[in-house]
């Protein structure tokens, strides 16, 4: 049996999942790829077939082909990674037979011009599109991900100038399960060679979808730049010298966490040794204003350590105006990990004169958490 066959089965099982999912009304960009032209689909095993790439030209996505590549890359013999377009979406879907959730993969999608080439380790022109303006002139500031569907996946975006040029970003996305945009904004991108990509200066965009432990799947309708504002929240990145104007109710602290705070030297944790199993958070109220229909996107760090899986964590954010409406966006890592970034997506539904953030956990007996670099933007339609 031919290796796309075995997988096809895979990605099929993930478009009949998401069949009834409705196309999210799409805002002004510019596109790098609408998924308008199917691709594969193609597939990695571990540990017999550790990758498998392809490319197409399709002169629709940017730089006028798409170069995909599917790696497992850890864990039982026999897990997959699958990766492909079609119905008009990017897929992909990690599977582990025995659901022991150890397999690791990822996969990757090149747009680095008409290169023929899609490795995901040696396969990038860097500067193959020539030096593209992904700000349009100063308009976008963001890309977005329009997505149909994610689950506990990596969403690492990697933009390069050249090859001693480059920027790059990792989003944990725990789950999302109808129609949803996501915005990563240039400026939470971090240098991961020389001095940083030139983003109204681009040679490749490499996104790349994985688990470094866990199954995990997504649903991509479109990939495209957009515009977001900054919304200033005050000692953001808790360095201040003290914890105000944030708040806090249990017994969790700033601590100095020295070079390994994300944005160093303080960091707030949660410990769970004194929590008592209650409620501790860090809260700070916004005076912003809106309407029904704004989206926010918070974005912070969290850091774990022998995190129990029984523990609820995560942020609510609160719209509050005549009424209060509360939107929770729950963690589920667990065990010990390093710096992640996740985001939190909030829609307002009602007129709204102040926004709460929440951050923080419950239950939690043992283990400790840590929270840095604090930062949210709204989307400008
Ligand atoms: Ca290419
Ligand atoms: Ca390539
Ligand atoms: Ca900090």
């Amino acid at each position: 049996m031919r290796l796309s066959q075995f997988i096809k089965p895979l990605i099929v099982a993930a478009v009949i999942l998401a069949a009834g999912s409705i196309a999210p009304v799409q805002a002004a960009g510019f596109t790098i790829d609408d998924y308008g032209t199917n691709q594969g689909p193609i597939g990695a095993i571990f540990p017999t077939q550790p990758l498998d790439e392809g490319t197409l030209v399709t002169g629709v996505a940017t730089g006028g082909e798409r170069d995909l590549a599917a790696a497992a890359t850890t864990g039982t013999q026999g897990a997959t990674t699958g990766i492909g377009v079609a119905g008009g979406l990017l897929r992909y879907l990690q599977d582990d037979p025995t659901s022991t959730n150890d397999s690791g993969g990822f996969g990757t999608v090149q747009y680095d011009g008409i290169d023929g080439n899609g490795d995901p380790y040696t396969g990038l022109d860097s500067d193959g599109l020539g030096g593209i303006d992904l700000t349009s002139g100063g308009a976008a500031n963001a890309f977005c991900l329009d997505i149909d569907e994610m689950i506990q996946l990596n969403v690492s975006l990697a933009v390069s100038t050249d090859a001693e040029s480059v920027s790059s970003l990792t989003t944990f996305i725990d789950d999302i399960e109808s129609p949803t945009t996501v915005a990563f904004p240039f400026v939470d991108f971090f240098p991961t060679g020389g001095a940083g990509a030139d983003f109204s200066d681009v040679g490749a965009i490499v996104l790349t979808l994985g688990n470094p432990r866990d199954e995990s799947s997504a649903s991509i309708n479109i990939f495209r730049t957009c515009t977001v504002a900054a919304v200033n929240i005050p000692n953001g990145d808790l360095d201040a010298g003290g914890l105000a104007p944030w708040t806090d109710a249990g017994t969790g602290s700033l601590v100095n966490a020295g070079s390994q705070a994300h944005t160093p030297p303080t960091v707030y944790r949660f410990t769970g040794a004194t929590a008592g199993f209650g409620t501790e958070i860090i809260r700070q109220v916004l005076s912003q204003s809106g309407s029904a229909g704004d989206t926010y996107y918070l974005s912070f760090y969290i850091y774990g350590l022998d995190i129990q899986e029984y523990v609820q964590k995560g942020v609510r954010i609160s719209f509050i105006g005549a009424t209060t409406q509360n939107v929770l966006c729950p963690t589920s890592s667990v065990d010990d990990f390093n710096w992640q970034r996740q985001v939190c997506e909030a829609e307002a539904t009602i007129p709204y004169n102040q926004i709460r953030i929440d951050i923080g956990w419950r239950g939690a007996g043992s283990g400790s958490m840590a929270i840095d670099s604090i930062s949210m933007v709204t989307l400008v339609p």
